[in-house]
């Protein structure tokens, strides 16, 4: 039996030497160490022996696995390393080559414009504050001076969720949120940079776009303090020349309310395409908070007054950078943001 057991090892250490990959490595152990490997079938006659035989016969065949094993992992070691320098041959690696480009994504222009603008205004003293995009039709309208069937709600198409809910149509929404939740009825100094939604699609409207609403209110506050603001606002974000131009308008929830134009800074006012010849590009609606306003929202109209504006960011950073088409700034196309890849 010891002899058939030597016999077996060596044709095994032979053919494990042998083994040109780790594949035939493998079947060399399963033919000889595996479940029906020709050691473990000589186990399993060990039934046959007699009890002195026994314990003889399992430390040979014992031996015999373990220097098997000790071989076969010494010749995987060699076959691994075999196998890793035939790789590194083939792939020919190229160390001084220059590693690949990690590309860095950037800002997209419109986080851009909304934190140039949050900069601007909390270094006049502002809070910058947010309101939810699904609003109630008590905050985006009512409490806006716009009782339900009020005609002027027709210039905001709205996507209504409920008769209650709908996605907001204007930040001026946050305008009454802020009124309502001072409690102490002081004054407030705030911009309102978000998200709104109208039911509108063309080059230069979105049915999603953003705005950013601009809201005060204090004792004495008066057009001058509007018209300030909204130089230093303009003039900032679009250059020291810009000219302001107060157009009436309306609004129901400032009286008397403005549409204010800014002077074309491509044209610096002569006229060309971007202000269709006039020198006037519009930008925002503006105006001093109505008194119902005030008063529907907790503020004595004779005490207090405030003005408020709301201006598109869209169009402010097509403008800024000469975008033609609003659907740009909503594609994910990377070569489009690309061209805003600045170092800040
Ligand atoms: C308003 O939304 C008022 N809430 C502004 C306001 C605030 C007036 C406070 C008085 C006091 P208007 O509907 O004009 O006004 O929209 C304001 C700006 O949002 C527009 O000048 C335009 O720049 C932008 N805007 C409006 N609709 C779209 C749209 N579909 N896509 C892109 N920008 C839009």
């Amino acid at each position: 039996m010891e002899e058939k057991v030597n016999q077996i090892k060596e044709e095994a250490l032979k053919e494990i030497s042998n083994a040109k990959a780790m594949q035939e490595l493998e079947n060399a152990r399963i033919k000889y160490l595996g479940k029906k490997g020709a050691l473990t079938e000589i186990l399993k006659m060990m039934g046959g022996l007699s009890p002195e035989e026994r314990p003889v016969l399992g430390s040979i065949v014992n031996k015999a696995k373990s220097e098997l094993e000790v071989a076969i992992q010494e010749k995987e070691e060699i076959l691994e390393k075999e196998e890793l320098a035939k790789k590194l041959e083939s792939e020919k690696i190229d160390v001084s080559l220059p590693a690949s480009k990690i590309t860095r994504g950037s800002k997209h222009p419109l986080t851009r414009v909304i934190e140039e603008i949050e900069d601007l205004f909390v270094s006049m003293g502002y809070d910058v504050v947010s309101g939810p995009e699904l609003e109630t039709d008590e905050y985006c309208f009512e409490r806006l001076n716009l009782p339900k069937g009020h005609p002027a709600r027709d210039m905001q198409d709205s996507f209504y969720i409920s008769p209650e809910y709908l996605l907001r149509a204007q930040t001026s929404a946050v305008q009454a949120r802020a009124m309502m939740a001072n409690e102490e009825k002081s004054p407030i100094r705030i911009i309102v940079p978000g998200k709104t939604y109208r039911r509108e699609d063309d080059a230069t409207h979105s049915h999603q776009f953003n705005q950013v609403e601009g809201l005060v209110i204090d004792k004495n506050i008066s057009f001058a303090d509007l018209k300030g603001t909204l130089e230093i606002f303009m003039r900032h974000m679009l250059g020291e020349n810009t000219n302001l131009r107060f157009r009436p308008s309306y609004f129901p929830f400032t009286e008397p309310s403005y549409e204010v134009d800014v002077s074309c800074f491509k044209c610096g006012g002569k006229g060309c395409n971007l202000c269709k010849q006039t020198g006037w590009i519009e930008l925002l609606g503006s105006g001093i908070v109505h008194p119902n306003v005030l008063r529907m929202n907790g503020y004595d109209p004779d005490i207090y007054s405030g003005f408020a504006f709301g201006t598109g960011l869209d169009r402010l950073a097509m403008f800024k950078y000469g975008i033609t088409d609003i659907r740009l700034l909503y594609g994910n196309d990377v070569r489009f943001l690309n061209q805003f890849d600045r170092k800040d």
